[in-house]
């Protein structure tokens, strides 16, 4: 962790009181000159934080960030994102959690970005991760099941944002199969799983989350802004990223309990009630056909059944949906 993340938490943990220079450089081991540059590189990031003499320093306002503090104020879960790495400006969280997990870091540790140059989406696509507006974030989890039913995170992690959502901003979203949450009918969430596994042996999942939070129409790529929004956008308010983090994490933590305990059923039933297709006539692309017919549900595995014209039911693992005529 660094100086200034240690002395932000310090402040934090004291906000409304004033916490002693001296009291800062016994925790931190620095002295007077080192706190002072730090406090003005936070100042320089938006923090406006008090300086009294002889009192020491108040942090009296923290900008809407997704810093390991800023995070942790708003966090209760025990297991997930008890470790944090946060980086200002990385090419995917995606790349640096695969890292973290191939050197053995603990189960739940938390990635994430307040901007990618590089962010992915599936089969080789991109998502834009503009600074300072959305949540772009890597979650290692290390569970211990068979490599098929891995799918099934994707929908546990799609329930718990679309509950943190709606616990943070009132808003009802939608989740188009597998992994998109929309609002209003436009994408406002990715979801990536990516996974490590041996032969059957799962080594860990990798779930990114890509959330458009406080993203204005106009930092979306024109290509995108028929197809694109933001919790902003939809609901004309700033929302508090380092919140809405933590809100998730703690969906995630209960459902995932859940999960390891009871199997998908109860995940299962959540996703069906927030799924937009099912029960509509829908059209199935993968790389190599397309199909159309009505989604009837998903499996135990999370697969998608679609049932065609003919009345046959195809499982399908992967693939675009699309609902015709809109
Ligand atoms: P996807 O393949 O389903 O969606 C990618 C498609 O979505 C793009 O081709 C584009 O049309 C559209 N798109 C791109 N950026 C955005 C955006 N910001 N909002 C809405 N639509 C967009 C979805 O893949 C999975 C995305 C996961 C992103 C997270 S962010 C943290 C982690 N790190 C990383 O590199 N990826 C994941």
């Amino acid at each position: 962790k660094s100086m200034r993340q240690h002395l932000l938490q310090l402040l934090m943990e004291q906000r409304g009181s004033f916490v002693s220079g001296q009291e800062i450089s016994d925790e931190l081991g620095c002295s007077r000159t080192a706190i002072w540059k730090h406090i003005s590189e936070l100042r320089k990031e938006g923090y406006v934080i008090d300086a009294v003499q002889r009192k020491g320093y108040q942090l009296m306002y923290a900008p809407n960030r997704v810093t390991e503090p800023e995070i942790k104020r708003h966090l209760q879960s025990t297991v997930l994102a008890k470790h944090i790495r946060y980086e200002e400006s990385v090419k995917s969280t995606q790349e640096i959690a695969q890292r973290l997990s191939y050197e053995h870091c603990p189960e739940g540790t938390l990635v994430i970005a307040d901007e990618q140059t590089g962010g992915r989406g599936r089969l080789g696509r991109s998502w834009q991760s503009p600074k300072g507006s959305g949540i772009w974030m890597s979650l290692i989890l290390r569970p211990d099941i068979p490599l098929q039913k891995s799918p099934q995170l994707t929908l546990l992690a799609a329930v718990s944002v679309a509950k943190a959502i709606y616990k943070t901003t009132g808003m009802q979203a939608e989740i188009k199969w597998p992994n998109d949450i929309l609002l209003n009918g436009k994408k406002a969430v990715g979801i990536l799983t990516e996974l490590q596994a041996e032969s059957d042996r799962i080594h860990a999942v990798i779930i990114g989350i890509g959330i458009n939070v406080n993203v204005a129409e106009t930092e979306f790529d024109p290509s995108l802004r028929d197809i694109a929004t933001s919790l902003k956008i939809e609901g004309n308010e700033d929302v508090n990223r380092a919140k809405l983090v933590a809100c998730i994490m703690e969906e995630m933590e209960t459902l995932y309990h859940e999960y390891l305990q009871n199997g998908f059923g109860l995940i299962k039933l959540l996703w069906e009630g927030y799924a937009e297709s099912i029960g509509k006539r829908i059209r199935v692309r993968t790389l190599h056909e397309q199909k159309e017919g009505i989604a009837k549900g998903i499996t135990e595995e999370g697969v998608l059944l679609l049932e065609d014209d003919l009345g046959e039911i195809h499982h399908i693992y992967s693939a675009d949906i699309e609902i015709p005529g809109t």
